[in-house]
């Protein structure tokens, strides 16, 4: 039965503004925790305005442009690769709509209802696809081989093998498995 299933994979930012404080970072993870979410690998990254224009290609000439850049490169962000069923519905539904100007009445306990400071200041991000998280994780984890991962690791996901290793951020096989 549980071999029919197939956990999905996608990619999570947390942005500048989030990563700024560490109390509602470290309140983040614990969330992100609690409701199940593994973390397959992570990293801090530090863009450069070259970069976060190109992971943002899709919103060239839009009105908000430069400043989403300026903002994307502004600190440091924590970037996760998180696995678990339905993870892409599953981790956008905790953040809550991109507007957090509407979000904090709409839904005020999600992730960017709770932290969000403004419209472009919206605490995370999360891939919005299959294809999109694919393209998302190659952008930050190049190394990262989804098929690989597929053979060797998620069979020891699927059946909770794993745990939190808090030192790495990410989930690592429990020993003797
Ligand atoms: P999401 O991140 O929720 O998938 P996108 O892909 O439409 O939303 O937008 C990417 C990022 O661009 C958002 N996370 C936000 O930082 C910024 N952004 C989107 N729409 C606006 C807007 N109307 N005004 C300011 N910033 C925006």
């Amino acid at each position: 039965m549980s071999q029919l299933r197939q956990l999905q994979l996608t990619l999570a930012i947390l942005k500048p503004d989030l990563v700024a404080q560490p109390r509602v970072l470290k309140n983040v993870w614990t969330r992100m925790l609690e409701n199940g979410l593994y973390f397959v690998l992570s990293k801090q990254v530090h863009l450069s305005a070259v970069q976060a224009e190109q992971f943002y290609a899709e919103h060239r000439g839009k009105f908000f442009q430069d400043r989403l850049v300026y903002f994307m490169s502004s600190g440091p962000v924590w970037c996760h690769i998180l696995c678990g069923d339905d993870v892409i519905g599953r981790w956008r539904r905790m953040l809550g709509p991109t507007k957090v100007l509407k979000t904090v009445f709409n839904e005020p306990e999600s992730i960017r209802g709770s932290y969000g400071l403004t419209d472009t200041r919206n605490c995370a991000h999360g891939s919005d696809a299959d294809a999109t998280a694919r393209k998302e994780v190659g952008f930050f984890f190049p190394e990262f081989d989804f098929e690989e991962w597929y053979r060797r690791q998620h069979p020891l996901f699927i059946n909770d093998l794993v745990e939190f290793d808090p030192e790495k951020m990410q989930h690592i096989a429990i020993p003797n498995t």
